[in-house]
This record gives structure tokens, C-alpha cells and sequence, in this order.
């Protein structure tokens, strides 16, 4: 197909999508980088084509807005708003995290959800696509305060979700703190204990390796990546954003690997170690970040190294990236300084981390690059092993669960390569993740009639 013919066809699918979602950007960049891999494909298998599928999985099958009014420690009433979009269940229950976070609206968690429809398909799990949230934000909020908020989101998302309904986990804003409030909240409600959650605690429920799932699976993916070229993350300079979760679990993975991490960063800035970020300063990041609640800055007061207010660390030379803390935080310059620097692997923790002219760049200059869907797919297919476990009543040990993990990282990769790798041998791993995330929702779709 030649490019103009691609052009006019994702123009002529966008539009209504545009129109009918006005506003919604993120939404739209997701949606459009989707089309542009699928378009072609669908030119090719018509039944996807007359059946609308690719317009079908763009609508979301239902979405849930509600009030959100709490207490706070002043006695003073705050308002938040609450969503809960259902976005496909041909596979499965709805299954994905709920974020809190001030920028969280409409656009995003629909952007957010459909990308997990397609990510969850690439795990080979039985799980549809779903996303939630608020923008409720935690910084600054007493434990108190949270539990009033999440008690009281919890009161209206209750009567929406259920083991085999919806299964909402963690994501920005949300960690085993508030996955704890909730389904405490949802015991109370429902008076029972079900597998309504993911990510819980270990002693209710929660599954091992679920909290490091997703750092570990993107660094996993990138070691897939390096592979197809007979190298590995040995000895490897990585850069990570975000000092989170994933930024967290992707930094004591490569480390382990033989990786040296020099960046991580929060909203206000990043930090530069070039000694690297050893497990004993990690272990610190830990305490400082998921304990104290404090600020990346404060890491050079007592490691040294540079701290950059205000900035992203993709000016750093690397040998690999991996942005791991929200969407839209590469754009084109930043690509072209990592491709400058010797940046030749991209593994993404987050959620469409990169701009689409990022994309382009990445995929023009043949470096490896795996996009979020795929690279960070292990958080929910661990999340996937968990509701396994609560269904069975049994716990597995940590090395099963992270055998089952390394695995399906592997599974992942593989499905890209069948179905991104071009005449050229080199890997598109955004169409074989598009396409093969696709393949198995949409013939779910047509087995299951017009719904
Ligand atoms: P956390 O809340 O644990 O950490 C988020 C990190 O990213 C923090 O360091 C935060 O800094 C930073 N960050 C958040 N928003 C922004 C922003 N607008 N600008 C700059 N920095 C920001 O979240 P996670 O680690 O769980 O999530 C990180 C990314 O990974 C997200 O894109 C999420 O969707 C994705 N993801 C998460 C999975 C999971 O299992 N948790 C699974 C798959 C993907 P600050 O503290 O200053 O806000
Ligand atoms: O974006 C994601 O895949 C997540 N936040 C994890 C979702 C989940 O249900 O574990």
C-alpha cells in the first residue's frame, strides 16, 4: 500500500473518532497509531473490515462517571471525579489499573483502555480491556485523607466491578496503599472476598512478583530485543525516567542483568549518578519514594551526582532508554538526542511515552524499539496470574510466578516478530504488536455476533 493510499484511509477512519471523541487527544494518538498499523491489514482480511471491528474496539462498550465527595483532615468537603471505562470484554473481564492523578480525565483513560485491550490480548491471558481513575491527587494527602477518598470512590465503583466483571489493579497514583483501601471498602460492601482486585497484598490475596512485574517485564522485553542481534544488556548504560513502580523494578532488573541505570526522575526533575544506581541506593529510592514520599531531588544530598530541575534525562548518553513514568514524555528533539548519543534500544515502562514523531524517528533510524503495549505488558499478565491464583485458592512461589512472567515476555516478543518483521528482516515491533494484539479480539468479536 502506497503511503498516500495509508493516509487517506486513517484520515477517513479518524474522523469520525475526531469528531465524536472532540478534544480527547491522547485518545486520538492512540487510536490513529493503531489504525495506521491496522489499516493495511484489514485491506487484507475483508471479514474485519465489513464486521467494523476497528470501529467497534474505538468505542468503548460502556463508560461510568460518578461523584467522588470526601472529608478531609480539615473537616472541610472536597469533590473528585471518578470513571471507569469498559472498553471491550470479547476476551475476557474488563482488566486494568485505575490511575489518580490531577491531568487524569476522560481522554486519557480512554486512550489508556484501549491500548490495554490490545495489550492484554499479547499476554495470551483471558483478559478484556478496562481503566479507571481519578483526579484525586495523593501528593500532600495524609493516609487518612486517602482512605476517605478511596473509601468513597469505592462506593459507587463497587456496584460496577467483580471478579468476573471488571478487575481493576494500580497504576499512577495507585499502589498496594490504595489497592488496600479499596478492597477493603469492596469487602464491606459486597460482604465478600473475591479476586476483585489485583495487585493486593500478599497475605489477602496478592500474588508474588506482581509488584515488580512490570519494570521486570519491560527489562525482560529489552533483553528479547537485544538478542535478535546477538547482544545482551551486559555492560549496558540505561537511562530511566520516573522513579515509581516500574521505574523501580526496571532499575534493580538491569542492574541485575549487568546494566548500569545513571537517571531516574519525578515531575520535577531528574537525577544523573554516572557510578549507577547500585541495589543500595535503589533500596534508599525505595524508602524514599514508597515510604518517606519524597522528592527524587533529595537523592544527590546523599549520593551526589547531578540533580536537573525541571528536566527529562534523554540528554544523557545511553545505550538504552526506558521511559517508565507517563505518556507524551519523549518527544521528537529528545528522540533525536538519544539516536545522537548512541541510543539504540527503546523499552517502554510506561504508556505511550513517546510522541508519534518520536516513533517515527525511532523506527526510521532501524534502532530497537518496543513500544509500551508490548514492553510493558508484564505488569497485567502477572496481574493475569494472580486472578489465576485467587480462582484456584492457591499461592504459586516467586520463582514460578517469574518463570511464568520471563515467559510470557518472551511469548510477547515473538508475536511481534511474526508479525512485525519486514522483508528488510529488520523488526517493526509496533505493527506486530498492533496486529497481534488485534488478531485474537477481533475473531472473538465476530465469533460472538454483533455486541
Ligand atoms: P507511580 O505512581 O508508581 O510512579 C509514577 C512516576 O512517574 C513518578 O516518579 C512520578 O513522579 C512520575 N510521573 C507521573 N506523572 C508524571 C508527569 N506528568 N510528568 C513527569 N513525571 C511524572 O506509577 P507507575 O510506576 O505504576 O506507572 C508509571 C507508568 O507505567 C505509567 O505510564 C503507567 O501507566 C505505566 N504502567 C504501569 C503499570 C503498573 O503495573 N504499575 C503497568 C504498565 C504500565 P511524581 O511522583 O513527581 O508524580
Ligand atoms: O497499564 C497497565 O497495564 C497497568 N497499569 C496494569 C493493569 C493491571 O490490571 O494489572
Amino acid at each position: 500500500m502506497t503511503t498516500g493510499t495509508l493516509k487517506q484511509l486513517v484520515d477517513e477512519f479518524m474522523a469520525p473518532v475526531i469528531a465524536r471523541n472532540a478534544g480527547e487527544v491522547e485518545f486520538h494518538q492512540a487510536v490513529m497509531e493503531v489504525a495506521e498499523s491496522l489499516l493495511p491489514y484489514i485491506e487484507e482480511n475483508p471479514k474485519y473490515k465489513h464486521a467494523k471491528i476497528l470501529q467497534r474496539l474505538s468505542e468503548p462498550e460502556r463508560v461510568i462517571m460518578f461523584r467522588v465527595p470526601w472529608l478531609d483532615d480539615k473537616g472541610e468537603v472536597q469533590i473528585n471525579r471518578g470513571f471507569r471505562i469498559e472498553m471491550n470484554s470479547a476476551i475476557g473481564p474488563y482488566k486494568g489499573g485505575l490511575r489518580f492523578h490531577p491531568t487524569v480525565n476522560l481522554g486519557i483513560l480512554k486512550f489508556l483502555a484501549f491500548e490495554q485491550v490490545l495489550k492484554n490480548s499479547l499476554t495470551t491471558l483471558p483478559m478484556g480491556g478496562g481503566k479507571g481513575g481519578s483526579d484525586f491527587d495523593p501528593k500532600g494527602k495524609s493516609d487518612n485523607e486517602v482512605m476517605k477518598f478511596c473509601q468513597s470512590f469505592m462506593n459507587e465503583l463497587f456496584r460496577h466491578i467483580g471478579p468476573n466483571t471488571d478487575v481493576p489493579a494500580g497504576d499512577i497514583g495507585v499502589g498496594g496503599r490504595e489497592v488496600g483501601f479499596m478492597f477493603g471498602q469492596y469487602k464491606r460492601l459486597k460482604n465478600e472476598f473475591t479476586g476483585v482486585f489485583t495487585g493486593k497484598g500478599r497475605e489477602w490475596g496478592g500474588s508474588l512478583i506482581r509488584l515488580e512485574a512490570t519494570g521486570y517485564g519491560t527489562t525482560y522485553f529489552a533483553e528479547e530485543m537485544l538478542k535478535t542481534r546477538g547482544d545482551s544488556l551486559q555492560g549496558k548504560i540505561v537511562t530511566i525516567s520516573g522513579s515509581g513502580n516500574v521505574a523501580q523494578y526496571a532499575t534493580e532488573k538491569v542492574t541485575q542483568f549487568g546494566g548500569k541505570v545513571v537517571t531516574l526522575s519525578d515531575s520535577s526533575g531528574f537525577i544523573y549518578d554516572p557510578a549507577g544506581i547500585d541495589p543500595g541506593k535503589l533500596a534508599w529510592v525505595m524508602d524514599l519514594k514508597n515510604i518517606r514520599r519524597g522528592r527524587i531531588s533529595e537523592y544527590t544530598d546523599k549520593f551526589g551526582g547531578e540533580y536537573h530541575e525541571g528536566l527529562r534525562p534523554w540528554a544523557i548518553k545511553c545505550d538504552v532508554a526506558m521511559p517508565c513514568a507517563t505518556q507524551n514524555e519523549v518527544n521528537k528533539e529528545e528522540a533525536m538526542t538519544l539516536l545522537k548519543n548512541g541510543c539504540f534500544v527503546v523499552s517502554e515502562g510506561a504508556n505511550m511515552p513517546s510522541v508519534p514523531e518520536a516513533i517515527e524517528t525511532y523506527i526510521n533510524s532501524g534502532i530497537l524499539y518496543g513500544p509500551g503495549k508490548a514492553a510493558n505488558a508484564g505488569g497485567v499478565a502477572t496481574s493475569g496470574l494472580e486472578m489465576t491464583q485467587n480462582s484456584m485458592r492457591l499461592s504459586w512461589s516467586r520463582e514460578e510466578v517469574d518463570a511464568k512472567l520471563h515467559q510470557i515476555m518472551k511469548n510477547i516478543h515473538e508475536t511481534c516478530v511474526r508479525f512485525g518483521k519486514e522483508d528488510s528482516g529488520f523488526i517493526n515491533y509496533v505493527n506486530g504488536a498492533n496486529v497481534g494484539g488485534f488478531v485474537k479480539v477481533a475473531d472473538a468479536m465476530l465469533a460472538q455476533g454483533l455486541v
